[in-house]
């Protein structure tokens, strides 16, 4: 077993969905045949996995019968206890069925808005059935085509109001259960509200119980925005808000493609792991990704391996980057601090914003500092490339 092998206490997650991707776009049609819940499980244990997750509908279908959906989580439970995996994840279908063409807690008919909220609700208690701590809210089709549809204050005010009603449910259960929100600017719909991990981070404020809520930003959908997707995960680990994490990749401009994580942009996923575990996150290391349209599921197998891998190395180039002595030698050139203006900093007072106006700089020296940046950089991609 080499340093690369994934093993349990890496926290490496999929949902069932990724693996269980048949390969359906809307070019074309399924590739590959689909594998039941159970199946599935016993695929992401083989490739190393710590836990699965799931859509209430990824495990249960939305047209099960009672006895139906029995079936399936009794055999889905014996893959759980065979393989040890666990469910620290689940979530919601409010975006395949017809019902939901309008969006679901936005929807404009309030018979969508009360079936999206029952459905939402019968969905936690599955996942909590199954173990689940963090519960993820992805609203794929709450946006518009056409702004003349519907009113974005009416639309928060919506997303408001049924985020309240559960965490009201969750408290009046007993859950043990933490909210994560998923940002994504567009896709299915032309413009989702709720765009950005930053746009979440404001929301979240507005709750009711905003304690009980996060974020669960994911790299594609960032990147779809053209945002540095570790910058902003680091805005919601320093809230304290970063409850879970969806990785894959993206190229820029392109519709959502959910990539091996690592595949695209080599340097954002470096900077990504490196912060996550600078700071020792402790959540799951979730992979929201599937294989491309090509593999069968020995390729499939290979895609979940390749995302867990490239973490790994990812984080034994972060452990080289911290104990390379150029590396750090610049670090400590670049952030040099004589302690002089610590009087300045810190807590306001009449005393320091005084003697601060009065306090006299130089800033011809000041911009003539060296910033040895370019060779910073060239050592991070050489260490990348191998050569560190
Ligand atoms: C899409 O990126 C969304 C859905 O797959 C799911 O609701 C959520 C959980 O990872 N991500
Ligand atoms: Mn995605
Ligand atoms: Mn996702």
């Amino acid at each position: 077993m080499n340093n690369y092998t994934p093993r349990p206490e890496h926290k490496f997650t999929f949902g069932l969905w990724t693996v269980g991707n048949t390969g359906r776009d809307p070019f074309g049609a399924p590739v590959r045949e689909a594998k039941t819940p159970a199946e599935l499980v016993y695929l992401l244990a083989d490739a190393g996995a710590y836990g699965v997750n799931f859509h209430d509908n990824d495990l249960i279908p939305i047209d099960a019968s009672p006895s139906e959906a029995d079936a399936i989580k009794k055999s889905f439970r014996k893959a759980l206890e065979d393989t040890g995996l666990k469910v620290p994840m689940a979530t919601t279908n409010l975006f395949y069925d017809p019902a939901f063409k309008d969006g679901a807690f936005t929807a404009n008919d309030p018979k969508v808005r009360a079936y999206a909220i029952q459905k939402t609700l019968k969905a936690i208690d599955l996942g909590v059935e199954f173990g689940a701590k963090v519960y993820v809210f992805w609203g794929g089709r709450e946006g518009t085509e056409t702004d003349s549809s519907k009113s974005a204050v009416d639309a928060i005010k919506r997303n408001r109001e049924a985020m309240n009603f559960f965490c009201e449910y969750a408290l009046d259960q007993g859950y043990d259960l933490k909210f994560a929100l998923e940002a994504k600017p567009n896709e299915p719909r032309g413009d989702l509200y709720n765009p950005t991990t930053g746009h979440m981070l404001a929301f979240i404020e507005t709750l009711d119980h905003p304690e009980m809520v996060g974020v669960n930003p994911e790299v594609a959908h960032e990147h779809m925005a053209g945002i540095n997707f570790m910058h902003g995960v680091a805005q919601a680990w320093e809230a304290g808000k970063l409850f879970h994490i969806d990785l894959n990749d993206q190229y820029p401009g392109r519709y959502d493609q959910d990539l091996r994580f690592g595949s695209r942009d080599i340097k954002a996923a470096f900077y990504l792991v490196k912060f996550l575990e600078d700071v020792n996150y402790q959540g799951m290391r979730h992979y929201d990704a599937h294989a491309y349209r090509t593999e069968d599921y020995d390729g499939v197998k290979d895609f979940a391996v390749g995302c867990m891998r490239t973490y790994l190395i990812l984080k034994e180039k972060a452990e080289k980057f911290n104990q390379d002595t150029e590396i750090q030698a610049l670090l400590k050139e670049i952030n040099a601090d004589d302690g002089s203006m610590d009087q300045y900093f810190g807590k306001y007072s009449a005393e320091k914003a005084a003697s601060l106006k009065n306090a006299e700089f130089d800033r011809v020296v000041l911009g003539k500092r060296r910033l040895p940046y370019e060779r910073l950089d060239q050592l991070t991609i050489e260490l990348l490339l191998g050569l560190g």
